[in-house]
């Protein structure tokens, strides 16, 4: 895109100052993003977002769906009196419509107020581990009582019986004919199908709640301060009504991963323990107010849930012929199958030591 073209898209929400640079910003492997620089030093500078809405297909209900939540959000830091409002929030910009995106004919832009002096993080230490847990429970827990009905921006997004759904018509359709590589993990996968289904079905015996989650909490979808705290939750695309366990889980996979999460060296992936008690007990120190026994009980399987359920994803996207996520290289998308596999196994390895820990907490 030129700078042209993204100038006047970036003007018809009417930020404050000149525009003097935009360049991509961040690794998202769905939307695009960047930076908006402006010149004037109490101008803040901008986060420009092309939503995929080949991914999120109802963009007005999306974004309905954050205004509400950033609102919410926003109303209850400043009843309590909470300092920096704006750093621990999000905000976006309207435009003349009163909407907080814009369509330019192809494509739906959105922009949000860039929050200075933070960073992203790829690997996390045990204390941002810890203020992480305790920031998404937070998170959590001042959605518990928001009025507005949220849409699901991806309809069954974390639902685990939809995506071996998906896997199997993948399966069935060989696109890019690569089904013959793969049998060992449609093996594994097929074993552990029953068991990794149970949220499901407890939700069906209307015994597992649907609370409001973020549903894409990897550690790069938080800012941290320079103290290596944790200030603000974004990409908030996926926030909708799920199982604790999206949040929980999602974040130990990326989070309590010794290696990336496309690392190629399988030796290098492991789960990390320390990780997932300094995160668990920041968690539970937020969350236990209002969670129920069935989702305390059930978060060991939670942490297992994610790596399994990112493994399908990726192995579906290979045998659909890479169309979801963004790659870099042929086999990116085996190559990540492998490694959520991996730390899957590397997690069910760890199960006993998770739930004694969960436990001892409890008590
Ligand atoms: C996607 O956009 P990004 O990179 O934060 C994906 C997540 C996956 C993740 C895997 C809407 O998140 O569900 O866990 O990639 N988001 C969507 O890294 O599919
Ligand atoms: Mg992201």
């Amino acid at each position: 895109m030129d700078m042209n073209e993204l100038l006047s898209i970036v003007s018809h929400f009417h930020p404050q100052g000149t525009v003097s640079d935009i360049r991509p910003l961040g690794t998202g492997l769905i939307n695009d993003t960047y930076r908006v620089t402006t010149g004037e030093p109490d101008a803040p500078d901008y986060v420009l977002q092309r939503i995929n809405h080949r991914v999120f297909r109802d963009v007005d209900g999306l974004q309905r769906n954050i205004e509400a939540v950033t609102n919410h959000i926003r109303r209850k830091l400043e009843a309590r009196g909470e300092k920096d409002v704006d750093r621990k929030v999000l905000r976006f910009l309207s435009t003349d419509e009163g909407k907080t995106y814009w369509h330019d004919g192809t494509s739906y832009w959105r922009l949000s107020v860039f929050i200075p002096r933070t960073r992203t993080l790829d690997v996390v230490s045990l204390h941002s581990a810890y203020a992480t847990g305790q920031t998404f429970g937070r998170f959590e827990a001042m959605l518990v009582d928001l009025p507005d009905p949220l849409v699901e921006t991806i309809p069954d997004f974390h639902n685990m019986e939809l995506r071996l759904r998906q896997l199997h018509q993948a399966v069935e359709a060989d696109a890019a004919g690569r089904v013959k590589e793969v049998g060992r993990y449609l093996d594994e996968i097929e074993q552990r199908a029953d068991r990794m289904c149970l949220a499901e079905r407890l939700h069906r015996e209307g015994a597992l709640p649907k609370r409001i989650c973020h549903c894409d909490t990897k550690v790069n979808n938080i800012l941290f301060d320079q103290e290596g705290d944790a200030l603000c939750v974004i990409d908030l695309d996926t926030v909708m009504p799920s199982f604790v366990f999206s949040d929980y889980g999602d974040f130990l996979r990326t989070a309590a991963n010794t290696a990336a999460e496309d690392e190629r060296d399988l030796d290098r992936v492991d789960f990390n323990l320390d990780i997932f008690y300094s995160f668990t007990q920041g968690y539970l120190d937020s969350a236990t107010l209002f969670l129920q026994p069935v989702e305390i009980e059930n978060l060991p399987y939670g942490v297992a849930l994610f790596p399994y359920m990112q493994c399908v994803r990726f192995l579906t996207d290979y045998l659909n012929g890479d169309t979801y996520y963004k790659t870099d290289y042929p086999g990116h998308n085996l190559v990540r199958t492998a490694t959520q596999f991996r730390l899957l196994e590397r997690v069910e390895a760890n199960q006993e030591k998770m739930r004694a820990f969960i436990d001892r907490y409890m008590k």
